[in-house]
């Protein structure tokens, strides 16, 4: 029997809305949905690609135990969740709570149920150490709204925008942020068409920078000088929002005061930007009318991404970019409590310097969570607390981490490494004892609760209209299969533990004030995913029940919701001036200018995602990588020329702190000094090398933790990374 229903597609975090054509039940092919009023019938390869996924020799189908010979046994998923309840209570028994950290990556975003269950796992058997990939991507944004305070209110969106701001974020490969990710290649279009300038920093002619009024085409890693630079014109020329300012902002003399050097001149040396396209960047952004920034993974990853992203607030508050008394609130909340805006700010709080500090580094925890990048070293460091037990879940942290060569070490050096995975393939999963097999996205139900959410973490990011999807199951698991889902593994544990489990009803990233609902489990009967979903929308602003009587999502603008004004006597400001900020400045200012004083290492290496494949996801299937296997260095025709290289051929690349091998590939659009490369390839063992065209190579083993790290998130240099190239493998 052939039917079709409707799904909503969970390879990235866009939450597209799918149409899965089934045979006896089984997907057969993903599109789009043309009917869906927010998307448009918007897909990309990795979503439709799903129906081989789901069928991939790769995929794990049950659970796995590795033996001492390094071969796995098949389990099953009751036996394998025995033994791993055994041996975390010996280590628990033996080394305390601390001792068990886990690790949270991709696929925990759009399971939505999944972190919840997992904190309150972690919570139960009193351990602090939960690590995401937060700390490892934008950490930025959690510690400068942190250090500048939110506005109540929110953002002016990007659908009804005259300008915005792009920085090292590219939405129309990522569908993460900066222009809102349902169907973002027709929204930027759309948006140019009907008159907005869009302003892009980034080292490379990006699919956005193509539809830019002004690209900066800066130096890797000077965001910083150019953004400092563009509030330095704003406020010469006075052209920020003087009665915003004053009734809401604070610190505007010590940031003028440290921008002071940031002279066009200076920035023009500094990063390579034209003197006139600087000046003409921020009189757009500062005059356009309504407009926001947003900054990406690529100023995250270069250095000083927290003073990135706090300029970008700066820019924000300088021009009144938040939404005012009066106006229409774009997205009330759907699964989502009531949202009740005021014109008004939250104040800041604190950054850093709380909660569970790290025996390395001087770490503690901060507004963007523990740093992941001190785990390895936190496994490998002997003496009290040290972590013997990791339990990682949709992540791959033998890939994804920067320095892996140590990420291996501390792997290897694990009494207890469990995987909660779909597949094996590129994967950390190898090393693991056990890997639990989950449920493929299309085998459970699936709520777009995370990309609602999603509006709290940065300015355009979310739903801009009230929107919401449910989808149920679009498939059982291939017959014989033994999986569960990722919330279940800890229930299950729990379970085994004898313990109880009370979740927290909100989400880690949101920053609304006050107690967050509780709920506690049954632990004689385990809740269904759906019952969970319940739980997760019991605040939310439309019931549950009408969100499920729309199988295809919709719009639920049934209510208008406006910025109340701000209450009598509110005192809090929008601060620009943060002490630690303006200090970084003056630091900026003070430090020499690396291109003239690194001269050995005369190329930087920036971050760039690839459009078929998330991360390490989809690098199995053929089609999604292009038919290649590796990640190519991309790289100026005209540097490839001077260097005698020729698409395809090898290079080697050196920065101060790891070497990779990598295969060239001409692009028009990189800047000049600059190779442009993605992350999460390579071999999983980086000390026997495997061929460059089989696997491509590691970008991680370029970057350092113990060196050019940030002092509080940890995120070490991963992008904008001085290196060397050397001819031939
Ligand atoms: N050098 C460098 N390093 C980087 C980056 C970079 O740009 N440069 N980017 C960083 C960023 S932004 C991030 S977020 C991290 C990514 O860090 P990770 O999340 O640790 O890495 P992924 O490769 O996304 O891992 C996803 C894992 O989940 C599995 N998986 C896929 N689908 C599912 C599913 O439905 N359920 C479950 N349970 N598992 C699933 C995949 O097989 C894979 O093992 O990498 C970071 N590392
Ligand atoms: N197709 C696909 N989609 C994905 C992913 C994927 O792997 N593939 N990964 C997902 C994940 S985990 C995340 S976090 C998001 C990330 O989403 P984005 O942050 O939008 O990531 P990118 O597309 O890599 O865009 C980063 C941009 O930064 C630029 N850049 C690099 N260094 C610098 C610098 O120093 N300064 C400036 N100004 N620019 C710089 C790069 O040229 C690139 O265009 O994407 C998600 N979506
Ligand atoms: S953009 Fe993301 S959610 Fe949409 S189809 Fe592609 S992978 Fe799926
Ligand atoms: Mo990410």
């Amino acid at each position: 029997m052939r039917d079709s229903v409707h799904g909503i597609c969970r390879s990235c975090a866009a939450m597209c809305p799918i149409v899965i054509d089934r045979e006896d039940g089984r997907p057969v092919r993903i599109i789009g949905d043309k009917h869906n009023p927010v998307y448009w019938g918007y897909t990309c390869i990795k979503g439709r690609e799903m129906v081989s996924q789901l069928r991939h020799p790769d995929r794990l189908l049950g659970s796995l135990r590795r033996e001492s010979d390094g071969r796995f046994t098949p389990i099953t998923s009751a036996q394998a969740l025995d033994e791993v309840t055994q041996k975390l209570q010996r280590i628990i028994a033996e080394h305390g709570p601390r001792a068990v950290a886990t690790y949270a990556g991709t696929y925990i975003f759009t399971y939505p149920a999944t972190q919840p269950v997992s904190t309150a796992w972690m919570n139960a058997i009193g351990s602090p150490m939960m690590f995401t990939s937060a700390t490892i991507d934008q950490p930025g944004k959690t510690i400068a709204a942190a250090l500048h305070g939110t506005w109540s209110a929110g953002p002016q969106v990007f659908d009804d925008a005259d300008t915005w701001l792009l920085v090292g974020v590219n939405p129309i490969v990522a569908h993460s942020g900066g222009v809102p990710n349902q169907n973002p290649a027709k929204r930027l279009k759309d948006a140019v068409e009907r008159g907005m300038k869009p302003i892009v920093l980034d080292p490379r002619r990006t699919e956005c920078a193509e539809r830019a009024f002004v690209h900066l085409q800066a130096r890797p890693g000077e965001d910083p000088a150019v953004l400092a630079g563009m509030i330095r014109v704003i406020l010469k020329e006075a052209l920020f929002d003087a009665g915003f300012v004053r009734a809401h902002v604070a610190g505007v003399d010590a940031l003028a005061a440290a921008v002071e050097p940031f002279t066009p001149q200076y920035v023009e040396r500094r990063a390579g930007v034209p003197m006139a396209d600087l000046e003409l960047a921020a009189r757009t952004f500062a005059t356009a009318g309504r407009g926001g920034a947003t900054a990406g993974t690529g100023s995250n990853m270069a250095p000083r991404g927290n003073l990135t992203e706090y300029l970008l607030l700066c820019l924000m508050s300088l021009c009144g970019r938040w939404l005012k008394a009066g106006e229409r609130v774009p997205n009330a909340g759907v699964m989502g409590p009531r949202f009740a805006p005021r014109a008004q700010a939250n104040a800041p709080w604190p950054a850093w310097g709380y909660g569970e500090k790290l025996r390395v580094r001087g770490f503690s925890d901060a507004a963007c969570g523990l740093p992941t990048s001190a785990l390895p070293d936190e496994i490998l460091l002997p003496g009290d607390g040290q972590v013997k037990a990791l339990i990682s879940i949709g992540g791959n942290p033998l890939m994804a981490w920067p320095d892996q060569k140590k990420t291996l070490a501390a792997l290897k050096a694990l009494d207890l490494f469990v995987c909660l995975d779909i597949q094996m393939a590129h994967n950390s999963c190898h090393l693991a004892h056990y890997n639990i097999g989950c449920k493929h996205s299309l085998e459970s139900p699936a709520i777009t609760l995370p990309n609602e959410m999603l509006s709290y973490f940065g300015t355009g990011f979310g739903y801009a209209v009230p929107y919401a999807q449910y989808a149920p199951a679009a498939t059982e698991p291939p017959p014989g299969a033994d999986l569960i889902e990722e919330w279940e593994f800890f229930y299950e544990v729990a379970r085994r533990m004898k313990l109880e489990l009370e979740m927290a009803v909100a989400y880690s990233w949101t920053t609304t004030s006050g107690e967050p609902a509780r709920y506690r489990f049954d632990m004689t009967r385990k809740p269904s995913t759906d019952e969970l979903f319940e739980v997760l929308c019991a605040e939310g602003r439309v019931p549950f029940a009408r969100v499920k009587e729309r199988p295809g999502g919709r719009v639920f603008d049934d209510e208008a919701i406006t910025v109340m004004p701000a209450e009598a006597g509110h005192a809090a400001r929008l601060q620009v001036g943060d002490g630690a900020m303006v200090a970084e400045l003056h630091a900026v200012a003070a430090e020499p200018i690396e291109h003239e004083a690194l001269r050995e290492y005369p190329f930087r290496l920036i971050s760039r995602r690839m459009h078929g494949v998330m991360n390490t996801t989809g690098r199995n299937n053929a089609r999604q990588m292009r038919h290649r296997h590796h990640n190519p260095a991309f790289m100026n025709p005209l540097d490839l020329a001077a260097l005698g290289l020729s698409d395809g051929d090898t290079i080697r690349i050196a920065s101060r702190y790891g070497e990779i091998p990598a295969i060239v590939e001409a692009e028009d659009g990189i800047r000049r000094g600059v190779i442009s490369m993605s992350h999460c390839f390579g071999g999983t063992d980086p000390d026997s090398p495997s061929d460059v065209r089989e696997a491509g190579a590691n970008t991680g083993l370029l970057a350092s933790v113990e060196h050019e790290y940030d002092p509080y998130s940890g995120i070490p240099r991963m992008s904008a990374i001085p290196v060397r190239i050397d001819k031939g493998a």
